[in-house]
């Protein structure tokens, strides 16, 4: 029976966590980093769900593994892991990456404090602040980020009718404002919100077709931001993002950033060279901003940027055992 031994350095984005396998990753085949993270999800789940779930990981678990860059124009390319799948992008994951890969000398970037990935959902660029040997602040510039659709309604049991924009950021979020059926995050649990989404994104991926314009491999609905007014008084607004089987993002989300910055500058809200400060459900906050316009398909897009901080929390020599009836995680 086989064993796999994966040294990974874990860490935290703004509470949310992040681990980074620095051995034991697979080889992947493909031209781009879509490819090859169908090839991981084809040949190498296991090894997802084996470090991210229970017992090796936990229901927020989310990860990272890095390989040569499949581009010209990047240092790097990174394979996200998640309890939720294998993301296209991941805003408080790349975040913690940069911090982890630079204060470990995991990667030499061509810049100073700039560091190029290569992501499934398209080139991402990471500018780094070091104070002493630590980086202090990460700011990426994520994908083209766009408003997908407005007023879509599904059915909630608990709630009842729910309506929700859907926004783009590198995945697709079904934006939950104040409305008949939900005030605000403030007057409900944690717990409460974990229930609801499940069915609430069933319900919206059976009813509706989630497909990126340019980008078919990037499909389906797999975030529910719930939203609600912030607490800090420097934020803008405050989002509880739900995503896997039953995590609530303990970070501001950065995709779920970008999303709601495009849904925001789509209704008049929000426009180039604004900030938008956004505040996690613990009272950490992302620093966003509106980079600039673009297109995507016939769509109007918008760059955003999101900045936030990192810290590493330990070094983990993780092993999956097949004799281990749990080697492959399981979710209760
Ligand atoms: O920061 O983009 C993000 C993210 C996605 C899922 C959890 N965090």
């Amino acid at each position: 029976m086989a064993q796999y031994t994966f040294q990974c350095i874990d860490g935290h984005t703004c509470g949310n966590p992040v681990r980074v396998v620095t051995s034991g990753g697979p080889e992947l085949e493909g031209e781009t980093m879509l490819a090859r993270r169908a090839h991981f999800m084809r040949d190498f789940d296991w090894i997802r769900t084996g470090l991210m779930y229970e017992p090796r990981g936990h229901d927020q678990m989310s990860g990272t593994i890095l390989y040569p860059s499949t581009r010209d124009d990047c240092d790097i390319a990174v394979l996200f892991i998640e309890t939720s799948g294998c993301l296209p992008m991941c805003g408080h994951g790349t975040i913690g990456t940069v911090t982890i890969a630079i204060e470990e000398g995991l990667v030499t970037p061509k810049t100073p404090g700039r560091l190029t990935l290569d992501t499934p959902a398209g080139k991402v660029v990471a500018e780094f602040r070091m104070k002493g040997e630590y980086v202090e602040e990460v700011r990426i510039t994520n994908v083209p980020s766009f408003l997908y659709a407005t007023g879509l309604s599904a059915t909630c049991s608990p709630l009842g009718e729910i309506t929700v924009d859907v926004a783009y950021g590198g995945n697709f979020y079904a934006i939950v404002e104040p409305q008949a059926n939900f005030s605000d995050i403030a007057d409900y649990s944690v717990s409460d919100l974990i229930r609801w989404s499940p069915e609430l994104r069933s319900a919206l991926n059976e009813k509706y077709d989630f497909v990126h314009p340019e980008q078919p491999d990037i499909k389906g609905l797999t975030h529910i931001m719930w939203t609600g007014k912030p607490t800090v008084a420097s934020a803008t607004a405050r989002n509880a993002v739900f995503y896997g089987d039953k995590a609530i993002d303990r970070s501001p989300c950065g995709t779920g950033t970008s999303a709601r910055m495009a849904q925001w500058c789509a209704r008049g809200d929000l426009a180039v060279g604004d900030d938008f400060i956004h505040e996690s459900i613990i009272g950490s906050l992302f620093n966003g901003r509106v980079e600039g316009d673009a297109r995507v398909a016939n769509t109007d897009a918008i760059i955003p940027s999101i900045g936030g901080w990192a810290r590493v929390t330990g070094y983990n020599r993780i092993i999956i055992d097949e004799r281990d009836p749990f080697a492959h995680g399981f979710v209760v």
